[in-house]
């Protein structure tokens, strides 16, 4: 049975990294993915040292991956993570930005799981407006479908004081995270497992 996993965020809220170190935090060492970005579709395997190299953020915009891990003997036997396209503060997107979030729609359509990143050191109010809309909408479109929702609070490494989470007008607690250290993975694992 393979569970569906989406991860969905603003730009640089740590989605590719997360679905690599998710990946190999679950024990695997190589990861099979496809790949959608503006010329087409492409697939391949590559270890999760590689991928952090090749396919976490330089600042450019990043292609939306599905990566997929077999795990035998356990539940699921096969998890398929998508590291969507960015979420944009934007009224008005271009043709290429469509595309994308009507991708991240479809994604969200058929997923068992939605994980939603939020980058704690984020102090922008309209970015921080943004993000919590964004999760009340998530928030409700879960509760109707019956699918497993989470924010995720990341890079708690980065913030001086951890007991000081930022209070954000959001739908429910949020899982203090950090992708880089790993920090809060037991917890996760926990929640959506
Ligand atoms: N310190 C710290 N840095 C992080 C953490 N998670 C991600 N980063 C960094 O944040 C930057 C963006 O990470 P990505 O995983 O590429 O973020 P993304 O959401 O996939 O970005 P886009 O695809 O461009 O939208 C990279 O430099 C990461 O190394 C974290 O928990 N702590
Ligand atoms: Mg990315």
């Amino acid at each position: 049975m393979t569970r569906k996993i989406a991860v969905v965020g603003a730009p640089a809220s740590g989605k590719t990294l997360f679905s690599i170190n998710w990946c190999e935090y679950l024990g695997a060492t190589r990861l099979y993915y496809y790949e959608l970005n503006g010329t087409g579709r492409r697939k391949g395997t590559i270890t999760p040292s590689e991928a952090r190299k090749r396919m976490v953020s330089k600042g450019r915009s990043q292609p939306a991956r599905t990566f997929i891990i077999n795990q035998p003997g356990q539940s699921p036997s096969r998890l398929a993570i998508t590291d969507t396209f960015s979420l944009l503060h934007k009224t008005i997107l271009n043709a290429k930005e469509r595309m994308q979030l009507s991708f991240t729609l479809k994604t969200l359509a058929t997923t068992d799981i939605i994980l939603n990143l939020v980058d704690l050191t984020c102090s922008d109010p309209h970015q921080v407006e943004f993000i919590a809309a964004v999760d009340r909408h998530l928030s409700e479109f879960s509760t109707r479908r019956a699918v497993h929702y989470r924010l995720l609070g990341n890079k708690i490494d980065l913030l001086k004081n951890r007991s000081k989470i930022p209070g954000w007008p959001v739908s429910g607690p949020l899982i203090p995270i950090s992708v880089k250290t790993r920090a809060g993975f037991e917890l996760l694992r926990e929640k959506i497992f």
